[in-house]
């Protein structure tokens, strides 16, 4: 009879040790995102979340009210304050994050970025959704075919700090200088700072300064859905024609009433399990974010850390999608 009480106790000590996650590895992983309330960025937690249950890590969820630097400053000296063990950030700024990064690194924090690259001086590795190049140049040839290859375009951007954003440009530019497009001009960037309120206005501003726009490239879920709200509201259906990067579960409602015919994105889920695997990973020490390093990351298989454009490293997620009336419906409430 005591020996059964001895390890019924036993057992309840263990399950409680368990549930309390005393025993359990732990690590616990900061992702920063540029700004809370993006659905974007909920879809990344999701899948963060999601890599932490799986390799018995904590997961904790952070991002400044609006997508400023300071704010992901003062986190990013609480992440250390507290002692995790690992910090994703998607970037407000390549350069500015880089002297509280090298303090966290310098404290055993294991630092990444993913979404919006930091300085390879301030990361070990960047998590990379999709090619650059592919992702800007798609957005061009998209506009271009649903202008037919004439008239003025704008691109409504997020912040003008962001590096994501800012690579997605520079290739758009490029892009543009291809002899096709001889009949296109772009003829403003302006910024929403990947607010709703702001990037609805910018793009009724577009409205007012250049009334022969054709056609709106929008890099930013935050900024596509708002200049399909801008457009519908103005009255310009079909007359200002709409691309870019969205969320499916934002845009169906626009595709539906034909101000964005097509747009482009990753899975988000998948971009944010990714960076949190990487993450933990790194704090196991099964990677150390050196290029030719190969790992196999949960459901979504085998990766190889590459060179990235900007002298670091990288792993990549995928080729971007594309949707629009044909899918739309499959992917609306999936991200
Ligand atoms: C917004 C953010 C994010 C970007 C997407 C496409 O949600 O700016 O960083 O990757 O758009």
């Amino acid at each position: 009879m005591r020996k059964v009480l001895l390890v019924l106790c036993l057992v309840v000590l263990v399950s409680l040790a368990l549930v309390s996650g005393v025993w359990a590895k732990g690590y616990t992983i900061g992702m920063l995102v540029k700004n809370v309330g993006n659905p974007f960025f909920e879809a990344c937690a999701r899948g963060g979340q999601e890599a932490c249950e799986e390799l018995g890590n904590n997961f904790i969820f952070q991002g400044p009210a609006t997508p400023t630097v300071e704010g992901q400053i003062e986190i990013i000296e609480n992440f250390i304050a507290q002692k995790v063990d690992a910090i994703c950030v998607s970037a407000n700024d390549f350069d500015a994050l880089v002297p509280v990064l090298k303090k966290a690194m310098a404290s055993g924090i294991k630092v990444i970025s993913f979404d919006s690259a930091v300085n390879p001086e301030g990361r070990l590795v960047h998590v990379n959704q999709a090619d650059a190049e592919q992702i800007g140049k798609l957005q061009v040839q998209a506009i271009a075919e649903m202008i037919g290859y004439e008239g003025e375009i704008a691109i409504l951007s997020a912040a003008a700090t962001m590096t994501n954003q800012n690579t997605w440009i520079r290739y758009m530019q490029e892009e543009l200088k291809d002899p096709k497009y001889a009949k296109m001009r772009l003829a403003a960037i302006v910024y929403g700072d990947d607010l709703r309120d702001k990037s609805y206005n910018e793009a009724m501003g577009l409205f007012k300064s250049y009334p022969n726009l054709k056609g709106i490239i929008s890099p930013t879920t935050v900024g596509v859905s708002a200049a399909a709200k801008a457009i519908t509201d103005a009255g310009l259906i079909g007359k200002v024609k709409l691309t870019g990067l969205g969320l499916p579960s934002e845009m169906a409602e626009w595709v539906k009433n034909g101000a964005c015919e097509a747009f482009f994105l990753w899975n988000p889920v998948d971009l944010g399990y990714l960076a949190a695997y990487v993450a933990g990973l790194l704090c196991e020490g099964t990677i150390t974010g050196k290029e030719g390093e190969t790992f196999k990351a949960g459901r979504l298989g085998e990766y190889t850390i590459r060179k990235s454009g900007d002298g670091g490293t990288e792993v990549l997620l995928g080729p971007p999608f594309r949707f629009d009336a044909t899918n739309i419906d499959e992917w609306k409430d999936v991200f």
